[in-house]
């Protein structure tokens, strides 16, 4: 709308919060939880993890905790990578091949790195177990877990890699997160042989690593014989450990996080909170489905079994779509819909209709006509009315896969006819191990049931 003449000029900036990566990010993060918030009890319970991860993701962009995860096959200096960064002996390095055991977290105090704007900000360097460590399935998992919260990732190896290095290597590649490939050890070969092993270092992985990524390291150099010589021009031999070189690591490390840091870390919140919550989605769906299907066979066992038991009362048009309707309405709450009686019972009526049976209370009449004079008898005879009972839990059951997929689909039938989609449902039913599974159930039922027991 145009201003009014006169009137005073607009003093607030127009705003696009949608250039602000972090806002971007945080805003997303708060309403995938939001939305965890609005599940049931007993879905939340079971989203607890992910809501935990969330939040810790929350609290990680805004303190402006950078996170940097080193991977690398056993003993390629991981550990020592990190003491010498860190400039002391913070996590423990050996000979041993597999020793570091768990996933660590080191804050990295003197790395002198502050994200503009946010002065608690923090590096945070991770160690983890080789990647080829021995029964290790459940530490890998840990580590992949650090791998999908970090900013950087950087990849130790020792020598040109081997094939297992390689793949690790491409599939943390995959995560599209910036990336350091180390070459450590160098204090091992000569000048000529790093060289060459930088060359093909930077060849084979032309496509996962970019060159200026590729850095030469000396974490923990071997102990060398020093010659000294004293004011009198006396010498003496002494081995000594020479100081780590890391500085080309630490620098790299710096440029990438100065270039870009916040935006690296908005990004990558972003990505998890999307990965995140698709996982969540996905768990929802698959607990709806479950309870539904709960749900639906309860059902269908109650209407068997109380065909069994009363036909005349079940029978009765009304009494008998009364199991369906309130099955449909427990349905509908599986899916946060509540509705009410009368359009639950149109509903059965629909999908009756469309399953091509004339009324549901009138096709238990039907078939249970034949049935009915046997029902004066003992338990023996009344189970003789169990394959009829069972049917009419069949009927229960169909009514049950429509209205779940009607509750699915957000109460609709996905752009289908009602007819289209019961037919199909009915075509893909095996009914005869839906009846077979529902004639067990009424016999156990009745048989648990004293009033049957004569
Ligand atoms: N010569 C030389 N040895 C190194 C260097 N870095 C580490 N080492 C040695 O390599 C061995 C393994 O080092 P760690 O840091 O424990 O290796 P890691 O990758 O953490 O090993 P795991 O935790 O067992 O997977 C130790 O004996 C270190 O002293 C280096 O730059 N040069
Ligand atoms: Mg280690």
């Amino acid at each position: 709308m145009s201003e009014e003449a006169g009137s005073p000029p607009s003093v607030t900036a127009p705003e696009d919060k949608s250039l602000d990566p972090v806002d971007a990010a945080l805003a997303s993060l708060r309403s995938t939880l939001a939305k965890v918030r609005g599940c049931s009890e007993k879905e939340r319970a079971a989203l607890q993890r992910e809501v935990e991860q969330l939040e810790a993701m929350e609290r990680k962009l805004t303190q402006g905790r950078v996170e940097i995860v080193v991977f690398g096959e056993i003993s390629t200096g991981k550990s020592a990578l990190i003491n010498a960064l860190i400039g002391e002996a913070v996590t423990e390095v050996d000979v041993r091949g597999g020793w570091t055991k768990e996933v660590w977290h080191v804050p990295w105090e003197g790395s002198g790195y502050c994200i503009p704007g946010l002065d608690q900000s923090q590096i945070v360097l991770i160690d983890t177990p080789g990647i080829n460590e021995v029964g290790g399935a459940a530490r890998g998992e840990l580590a992949d877990e650090a791998a999908e919260r970090s900013d950087l990732l950087i990849f130790v190896t020792d020598s040109d890699l081997n094939e297992t290095e390689f793949t690790a290597l491409a599939g943390l590649a995959a995560r599209h997160k910036p990336i350091l490939l180390v070459l450590n050890k160098i204090d091992l070969y000569s000048q000529q042989q790093r060289e060459q092993l930088m060359e093909v270092l930077a060849s084979r992985c032309q496509a996962i690593v970019s060159p200026e990524n590729i850095v030469p390291a000396s974490a923990d150099p071997r102990e060398l014989e020093y010659i000294i010589e004293d004011a009198s021009g006396k010498t003496r031999r002494e081995m000594r450990k020479p100081e780590p070189q890391v500085e080309e690591v630490k620098a790299r490390i710096l440029e990438i996080l100065a270039q870009e840091g916040l935006a690296l870390l908005a990004l990558n919140a972003a990505m998890y909170t999307a990965d995140k919550s698709d996982r969540i989605a996905v768990l929802r769906v698959q607990m709806r489905q479950q309870a539904a299907q709960q749900t639906i066979w309860t059902f269908a066992g109650l209407k068997a079994t109380a065909v069994a038991l009363n036909p005349v009362g079940v029978a009765d048009v009304v009494g008998g779509a009364a199991v369906d309707v309130s099955m449909v309405i427990t349905l509908g709450r599986i899916y946060g819909l509540e509705m009410a009686w009368q359009p639950a019972k149109e509903l059965v009526v629909a999908i009756a209709k469309a399953a091509g049976w004339v009324m549901v209370g009138e096709t238990i009449t039907h078939f249970l006509s034949s049935s009915l004079k046997l029902l004066t008898a003992g338990a023996a005879t009344l189970l003789t009315a169990v394959p009829q009972a069972a049917a009419a839990g069949y009927g229960s059951f169909i009514v049950g896969q429509a209205a779940q997929y009607y509750f699915e689909h957000g109460a609709s039938w996905g752009g289908e006819s009602p007819k289209a989609v019961v037919q199909r449902i009915l075509r893909e039913t095996d009914r005869d191990s839906v009846i077979a599974r529902l004639k067990d159930e009424v016999r156990e039922r009745l048989q648990r049931n004293p009033h049957s027991q004569q």
